[in-house]
């Protein structure tokens, strides 16, 4: 029996690991991966003289941890390539949500949709994230909106993830925007959710969480609080897309309960990030939205660096407001529209990332964590930021296992 599965020679590694300088670099490397895990990293002049079952040479290329996006709504039919042609032409997405359009013209399509067409549409988008480095990708509900409908979304969400390499987690998301069959009612959609769908849910093992929209188009904190509570009794981990629009006190409201992250925070106050940082909540920022949107409202990149809070990004791909599929692109806007250094973009994808998960087994190349890990043809780790629109993953293992 081989002492490791496999031993990855002449690399450069960026492992991205929690305080360690610039990327965590280890030049010349060596990386050996045993039982799906990362069983030895580092100088390949100091690594143990074991034997592996199969050794390859990278030919001098770099390793860096998978990539991980941490929101997507990548579940839907058809698209919103009409609606965004007249948002291009002024007109606001507030104002097509207001007339029933936006992401209500997405669930009366995804409701009407079979299995099947979801499935294979979703896959798709997953390949397309593949390709881009990704290995873990988060996948919320949210435009089923009645019990039938969201149970639909998260079975395709978890046969995804039965059926696919990469790993899925599912978000229950009923609390995107109010049905129109309780237009005016939204507390009592609230309580469907609490009371009907978010117990079959668990019932049936269909999420690793709950989410919800805190916003004037969609929920209020009382009615967002309600439902934290209720995930709370049933033993769920939340998260929110908080002050996306507007200053709704959604950071702080996330940062009460605990969130595993608070996503969007273009209007997120100092207080709010306070918050968030004495809670643990992670911070995750979507420039794929802030860009199709138009928005010139920055999140506090600067106050979250201040008060210490993680920063992860992810590419919220979905039909209206983040028809984005790449997580190197993310990290491309991040930096550009963010201000993010590419260190961050790449901490952003990867080890936040997990952290807005609440994954502790990936994330980062260290001896023991998941050997998810990809392979690029660059130059250095920055260039996964600095260049737009070029395709350098060159491989991607997936618990050692090479997917792509
Ligand atoms: N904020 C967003 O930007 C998306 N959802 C949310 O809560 C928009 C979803 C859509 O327009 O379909
Ligand atoms: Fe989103």
């Amino acid at each position: 029996m081989a002492d490791w599965d496999l031993l990855l020679t002449d690399l450069h590694v960026a492992t991205l690991a929690e305080g360690a300088a610039d990327y965590g670099i280890v030049r010349d490397a060596a990386l050996a991966v045993d039982d799906g895990e990362i069983a030895w990293l580092g100088p390949a002049a100091e690594r143990p003289r074991k034997s592996a079952a199969e050794t390859r040479s990278l030919g001098g290329r770099w390793a860096t941890p998978a990539l991980i996006d941490c929101h997507t709504h990548l579940i839907f039919a058809g698209d919103r390539a009409g609606e965004f042609e007249e948002r291009l032409s002024g007109v606001a997405y507030a104002d097509i949500a207001e007339r029933g359009g936006g992401i209500l013209s997405t669930v009366r399509a995804t409701r009407d949709a079979e299995i099947d067409t979801l499935y294979e549409g979703a896959h798709s988008r997953l390949r397309q994230l593949a390709a881009s480095g990704v290995a873990t990708v988060e996948i919320k509900s949210g435009y089923g909106l009645d019990v039938a409908s969201e149970l639909k979304m998260l079975g395709v969400a978890r046969n995804l993830g039965d059926t696919s390499d990469l790993s899925i987690q599912a978000t229950l998301l009923a609390a995107h925007t109010v049905p129109p069959e309780y237009s005016g009612n939204a507390n009592g959609y609230i309580d469907l959710i609490c009371h009907e769908i978010l117990p079959e849910v668990v019932e049936r093992e269909l999420a690793d969480a709950v989410d919800a929209y805190c916003e004037h188009v969609a929920f209020d904190a009382p009615q967002v609080a309600k439902l934290f509570r209720r995930a709370e009794e049933l033993g769920l981990p939340v998260r929110l897309h908080a002050d996306q629009l507007s200053d709704g006190g959604g950071a702080e409201l996330a940062a009460h309960f605990k969130a595993l992250s608070a996503d969007h925070l273009e209007y997120t106050n100092e207080a709010g990030v306070r918050a968030m940082a004495s809670a643990g909540t992670v911070a995750v920022l979507l420039p794929g939205a802030f860009l199709t949107l138009g928005e010139t409202q920055h999140p506090p990149v600067a106050a979250l660096r201040e008060y210490g809070v993680p920063i992860a990004l992810a590419t919220d791909c979905n039909p209206g407001t983040s028809p984005l599929c790449s997580m190197t692109e993310a990290m491309a806007l991040g930096s550009r529209l963010f201000g993010l250094t590419p260190e961050e973009c790449l901490a952003g994808a990867t080890r936040n990332a997990a952290r807005a998960l609440g994954l502790d087994d990936r994330g980062t190349l260290e001896k023991g964590r998941r050997a998810d890990i990809a392979v690029w043809d660059i130059e250095h780790p920055r260039d996964l930021v600095y260049w737009m629109g070029t395709r350098s993953l060159d491989e991607l293992l997936i618990a050692g296992i090479a997917v792509a």
